[in-house]
């Protein structure tokens, strides 16, 4: 591996560290996470096991039962050790785990007797830091590690489980092992005049070109996607006062959380709250309904806020009312709602004898199509959760292996740049050199993704995110 700038790393990799690896709190067990060339050193002093086993001669991967006391002998608790050795550990160190029951004191007093012995506290995401410069896992499948602990979906968790199982990697290798195959047959023929290649290495050649870039393009793909996965989509409820946006917003959550009355005004404030649809994490906002004239200065702010969470939103609900003819009203809240936010009509109170006409809110809402739906009975509810699941992805995932961050992004549309370059100079009949330093930067921004070619800076930013045990 090579690193970027000649700086000295800010963190000592050699030293031993050591922090409290589960919530803090009350639990079943904690565990307290110990790494370094020295982990079986500083943890003997407070161990005792019924043996009298010595700690640097457990073997790799075996657990061992003992007595956690101080150095003056007194206990501390009872625990398991978890005793891993260098290469075979999370980290590719030495490394013992040390299970105590998981109260806050006892998690506390463990550490802070190692601390007190020479370790030191390991910064945040030191672990996987580490683990990442000692080859066990790539950046992605580092980031993976993150995105598994915060998914908030079963589709998020599944994009990170895949991740951190390095099938991205994988994709990523492939991609390289063909840009270096690329380079390799150019620098084949690099002594040749270009007017000599033969017609059938030409056209090789070009549909070598071809076939990177759209691996490249559909990594690119499915970013925002992926992006809306991990982080949420956010959807609001939009529309006119009392038709039914506090309804909808409880009859998705399937509780009564936001106050529904037959008096309008009744929302004042925007509400939000998370819901997983279809597996797809969702937060989910119900808002004052948009009026043109608000008179009391309570109604004015919520008009404000309910524009804000519009704008904000990445989908917005348009609610209308199906029981009554659609108004000027209805027409005044579409108009505010941004052309280019994903928008579903929704024509609610089916339950009731409908009086809104088709081809009146067709032309409102530009030929949209619309959902009959009743928030008292919850029809077409199913229809509108697949819609809604429908923005952010399909029912199966056959898909290839797409990127999820924006740093994946930035490297992959770089990658596809250099690429650009190169292929036209081949184009152009251009010297081979020019070809092959473009061919060079396509490689080197893959590299960067995966994490070959890095900056301490960048791994502080990544790493920063990460808490203090992981
Ligand atoms: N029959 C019927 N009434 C509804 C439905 N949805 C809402 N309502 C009623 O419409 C009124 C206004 O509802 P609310 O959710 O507070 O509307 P909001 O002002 O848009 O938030 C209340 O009396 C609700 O009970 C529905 O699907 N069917
Ligand atoms: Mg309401």
């Amino acid at each position: 591996m090579c690193r970027l700038g000649a700086r000295m790393p800010k963190i000592d990799m050699d030293d031993t560290i050591a922090a409290i690896a589960t919530p803090l709190g009350e639990g079943g067990i904690a565990v307290i996470r110990v790494s370094g060339r020295g982990a079986f050193e500083v943890v003997q002093p407070f161990f005792r096991s019924p043996k009298a086993e010595k700690v640097a001669d457990c073997s790799a991967n075996t657990i061992h039962w003992g007595k956690f006391t101080d150095l003056q002998g007194e206990l501390v608790d009872q625990v398991l050790l978890s005793v891993f050795r260098e290469p075979h550990s999370y980290t590719g160190q030495d490394v013992i785990e040390i299970s105590c029951h998981g109260g806050l004191a006892v998690t506390k007093r463990i550490l802070n007797l190692l601390l007190e012995n020479g370790v030191r506290s390991a910064e945040p995401g030191e672990f996987t830091r580490r683990a990442f410069l000692n080859g066990k896992l790539d950046l992605t499948q580092a980031e993976a590690v993150l995105d598994l602990i915060r998914a908030k979906s079963g589709r998020s968790l599944d994009i990170a489980v895949r991740q951190l199982s390095g099938a991205l990697s994988r994709s990523l290798k492939t991609l390289k092992d063909e840009l270096l195959r690329l380079l390799a047959h150019l620098e084949a023929y690099i002594d040749f005049p270009e007017e000599d290649l033969e017609v059938n290495v030409n056209e090789s050649i070009q549909e070598q070109f071809v076939a990177i870039r759209e691996k490249i393009s559909s990594l690119v793909a499915g970013f925002e996607r992926n992006l809306l996965v991990r982080e949420g989509l956010l959807i609001t409820i939009a529309g006119k006062p009392n038709v039914g946006k506090s309804s909808l917003f409880n009859a998705l959550l399937e509780r009564d959380r936001a106050l529904v009355s037959d008096i309008p005004h009744t929302t004042r404030d925007h509400l939000e709250e998370a819901l997983e649809i279809r597996g797809f994490y969702v937060r989910l906002r119900d808002t004052a309904g948009l009026i043109s004239t608000p008179e009391h200065p309570l109604d004015k702010l919520g008009m404000e806020r309910t524009l804000q969470a519009v704008r904000e939103s990445h989908a917005v609900l348009f609610v209308v009312d199906g029981a009554a003819a659609l108004g000027e009203a209805d027409r005044d809240v579409f108009r505010k709602i941004p052309k280019e936010k994903r928008i579903i009509v929704l024509m609610n109170k089916a339950d009731l004898p409908m009086k809104m006409e088709a081809e009146a809110l067709a032309a409102l809402t530009g030929n949209r199509d619309w959902i009959r739906i009743s928030s008292k009975t919850r029809e077409g509810l199913k229809e509108l959760e697949q819609r809604i699941a429908g923005f952010l992805g399909p029912e199966t995932s056959e898909e290839g292996e797409q990127i999820t961050r924006m740093r994946h992004k930035v490297a992959a549309e770089a990658a596809l740049e250099a690429l650009a370059r190169a292929e036209g100079s081949f184009r152009e009949r251009a010297s081979f050199e020019f070809v092959t330093v473009d061919l060079r930067a396509a490689l080197d921004a893959l590299k960067e993704l995966t994490g070959e070619i890095y900056s301490e800076d960048l791994l502080d930013v990544i790493f920063s995110e990460f808490c203090i045990g992981k």
